[in-house]
């Protein structure tokens, strides 16, 4: 046992929680390395369904320890709300720890990302509003606050004065929008700081000691491969890495000490937010994917769009991440469609790309080129074997799994922990 990475291979929502949740029976650490309460990760445990958004998805075993990683944006809000909610569920939560290098969402952040937004009109990037954007911009500006000064509320307020300063200056002259009072943030954040203060610890190094004594560490990706900041269809994307690489940047760990790298593909193709989207269906097939994938954010309830599988993007996971495995999920989704097509190129301005093009605006009027594959009709969400799978589902796996040239070892056939196919 040692270092697993999971990470998205599309536009985020394939089901990674799920998986998280699987695998995370065996896991000592379950650790999350990017992005914050933007995320939605749904786990369902015997039909009753819970929606993690800061919380690591291995929060419902109740053992080992869960970490938000220092590359994380927490809002202490939403977090508190979520232990909350947990703990009057009866899930145990004292195994949650924050690392103090993480970055603090501040209501100005939150502010400015919906102020953004609306300033934007077309151009908008259809963002979460969770004020992710704003928080990481602060950090790499050098003008964040993290958690370790919820330790030292004194040093917390100077770093609270400064940046209000700034930030009401650009309310006020930019915006035309309300200024936020310090004593009201400052209060409000000290009673976090009493709440959460014992479980703010320096994770890095425990991270590191745990990989060396070879302990189980589960590394939660959060968004995926296409809404990565470098290598995502930008500007359309989040403001982190969900990419692997993000996991040493993000936690402090060497990539040396990962084992593997697991990509998590859903069997078709969805967005939520602005962006192009090559295999999108604007059309009676893409509603009705929607409907049978139950496709809405699990943040913020937006209906997702939805298309068909895209190789080309998958490949890019693929090679970008590294990964060592495939596990495709919703498969049991596509039941009942006569034909399936899968995205092997795109056609841009007379040239065909096998990979995916920086330019974005060319993108969003990229041609498809489908392979067509015969469908299957049988309810697949109850079989546990390979051998049960219809003959064409197989096929479809086999394609798939072909020219990603990486290795499918599970399919997820339901949005329960129990409905999963293990092929290796
Ligand atoms: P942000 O808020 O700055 O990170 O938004 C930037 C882009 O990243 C997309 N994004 C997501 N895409 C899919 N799923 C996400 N989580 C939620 C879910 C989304 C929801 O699980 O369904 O509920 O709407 C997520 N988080 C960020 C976002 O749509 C922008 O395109
Ligand atoms: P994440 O952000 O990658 O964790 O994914 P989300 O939780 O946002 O969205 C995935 C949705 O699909 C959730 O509602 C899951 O419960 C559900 N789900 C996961 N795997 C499967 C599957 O194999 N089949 C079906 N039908 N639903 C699934
Ligand atoms: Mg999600």
């Amino acid at each position: 046992m040692a270092g697993y990475v999971v990470v998205g291979t599309q536009w985020g929502d394939e089901g990674k929680g799920k998986i998280i949740d699987v695998l995370g029976d065996r896991a000592d650490y379950v650790v999350r390395f990017q992005g914050g309460n933007n995320a939605g990760h749904t786990v369902v445990v015997n039909g009753e369904k819970f929606i993690l958004h800061l919380l690591p998805s291995g929060m419902l075993h109740g053992q080992g320890k869960c970490i938000i990683g220092p590359g994380v944006v927490v809002d202490p809000k939403v977090l508190l709300k979520e232990l909350d909610t947990l703990e009057a569920k009866g899930a145990k939560v004292d195994h949650l720890f924050i690392s103090d290098r993480a970055h603090l969402i501040m209501p100005y952040h939150i502010q400015l990302d919906i102020l953004k937004e609306e300033r934007s009109g077309d151009n908008k990037i259809g963002t979460t509003k969770r004020g992710i954007g704003p928080c990481y911009s602060d950090k790499f500006s050098r003008v964040g606050i993290r958690a370790v000064e919820l330790l030292d509320m004194e040093l917390f307020a100077k770093k609270l004065q400064m940046n209000l300063e700034e930030k009401n200056e650009l309310f006020t002259k930019i915006y035309d929008a309300p200024t936020m009072k310090f004593e009201d943030i400052f209060e409000e954040y000290r009673g976090y700081a009493e709440r959460l203060k014992h479980r703010i610890i320096d994770a890095t190094p425990e991270i590191n000691k745990a990989l060396d004594d070879d302990k189980f560490v589960l590394f939660e990706g959060a968004q995926a491969m296409m809404l990565d900041i470098n290598y995502g269809t930008y500007p359309y994307v989040t403001s982190s890495s969900p990419t692997s690489g993000g996991v040493t940047t993000g936690v402090g760990v060497s990539p040396r000490k990962i084992d593997r790298i697991i990509g998590v593909m859903k069997a078709y193709t969805t967005r939520v937010g602005e962006g192009p989207f090559v295999t999108e269906l604007n059309n009676d097939l893409g509603e009705k994917i929607r409907q049978i994938g139950g496709e809405f954010g699990a943040t913020t309830g937006r209906p997702r769009r939805c298309g068909w599988l895209d190789l080309v993007v998958g490949k890019y996971a693929v090679d970008i991440n590294g990964l060592t495995d495939v596990v495709i999920t919703k498969i049991d989704v596509l039941s009942g469609l006569d034909t399936l097509k899968i995205c092997t190129g795109y056609e841009i301005d007379g040239k065909v790309y096998t990979t995916v093009p920086a330019a974005t605006e060319k993108l969003a009027y990229a041609k498809p080129i489908y392979e067509e594959l015969p469908g299957w009709t049988e309810d697949i969400s109850n079989m546990k074997d390979y051998n049960e799978l219809p003959e064409n589902c197989k096929k479809y796996l086999a394609r798939v799994e072909e020219y990603l040239g990486c290795q499918i070892t599970v399919v997820s056939v339901g949005p329960d922990r129990s409905q999963n196919i293990f092929l290796k």
